[in-house]
């Protein structure tokens, strides 16, 4: 898989440049000159702080980080029905199928392009968007949504992709219970 190279080649390149700031950092001249007792405590209580820093962003990522991607982490609401749903993007075109639901079902849009990237992006019926992800030749996303109103929603395409980009759309239904 192309994404397991990339992350192997990034963790690399990441690794390489850690160890040239350790090494810089640990052949540098820290030394201070003699500013008095107050100075000296102030150093030392940055250093308190920056590991307290330290502990909470790491606590913050731990905690948030864990549930991306939002949507496609969503549980559907209990009693749902989830219907697995095709979206593919071509230029210019958005295939979905199927392209009829009802409120209350959860849609899984199983997203991917047959040519280059597209941005699948879901508007409500007041065209307020409310779920998007990208369209990537030879990958597919998952995203999932559940219809909270009846009415036509619509696909359009959020990542330019040629002349016709702004014609890319299609619409779904969406009947009432
Ligand atoms: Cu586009």
């Amino acid at each position: 898989m192309i994404q397991d190279v990339v992350w192997g080649v990034s963790i690399v390149l990441m690794g390489s440049l850690a160890l040239v700031f350790a090494w810089v950092a640990a052949g540098a001249d820290i030394s201070l000159p003699d500013y008095g007792p107050a100075i000296a405590s102030a150093y030392r209580l940055r250093g308190w702080l920056f590991a307290a820093a330290v502990i909470v962003l790491i606590a913050a990522n731990w905690r948030t980080l864990a549930e991306l991607p939002y949507v496609s982490a969503a549980t559907p609401a209990p009693g749902a029905t989830v219907v697995p749903v095709d979206a593919v993007g071509e230029q210019w075109d958005w295939m979905v199928t199927p392209n009829a639901f009802k409120v209350g079902q959860t849609a899984e849009f199983h997203v991917s392009s047959k040519d280059v990237n597209h941005g699948f992006a879901l508007y409500d019926p007041g065209m307020r968007i409310v779920a998007q992800v990208q369209a990537m030749p030879g990958y597919t996303n998952i995203l999932r949504y559940t219809f909270t109103q009846p009415g036509t929603y619509h696909v359009l395409c959020l990542e330019y992709c040629g002349v016709n980009h702004h014609n890319m759309k299609t619409d779904i239904d969406v009947a009432a219970q």
